[in-house]
């Protein structure tokens, strides 16, 4: 019995690590990407498709990248009459079976001062952050200052 708790407290131990990225494990990105920078010295965005394919929520908390000395989850949002503001998205929860839509006009990975300007055809390492210590590493290519999306 003894031997038998020894067993189960090792194995115990051997999940705890495992269940805490469970839930990053089970995120898929989709199209993501970014504009090319018209303008040095202008912030970028950063878009993409987060879908959680598990059974446990998923909280975005953050981002962080190379390209920028700053990289923020950014919401915009348009008031009643008509003037569009940014504001920190804080932690968003994506629940199991949902999708995130990152896209210009909504959630947006800012980033704010770049290292070099963004250019069209290379593309740049973004790893976004989640609640519980998990991240999920990004390669984000850059279209067209003029692309609105990856379709065009
Ligand atoms: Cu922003």
């Amino acid at each position: 019995m003894k031997r038998l708790f020894a067993l189960l407290l090792v194995s115990l131990s051997l999940l705890v690590p495992a269940l805490a990225k469970a839930g990053v494990a089970d995120l898929t990105v989709e199209a993501p990407w970014a504009r090319a920078s018209l303008i040095a010295g202008r912030p970028a965005a950063a878009y993409m498709v987060l879908k959680n394919t598990g059974t446990e929520p998923v909280t975005l908390t953050g981002a962080r990248t190379p390209a920028a000395a700053m990289a923020m989850i950014h919401k915009t949002e348009t008031d009643a009459s008509g003037t569009t503001s940014m504001s920190p998205a804080g932690d968003l929860v994506i629940a199991p079976g949902a999708t995130l839509q990152i896209a210009p006009g909504g959630i947006h990975v800012m980033l704010m001062n770049l290292a070099q300007p963004l250019k069209e055809g290379t593309s740049f390492p973004l790893t976004l952050l989640f609640a519980g210590g998990g991240t999920l590493d990004v390669e984000v290519p850059v279209l067209a200052a003029t692309a609105r999306g990856p379709g065009g």
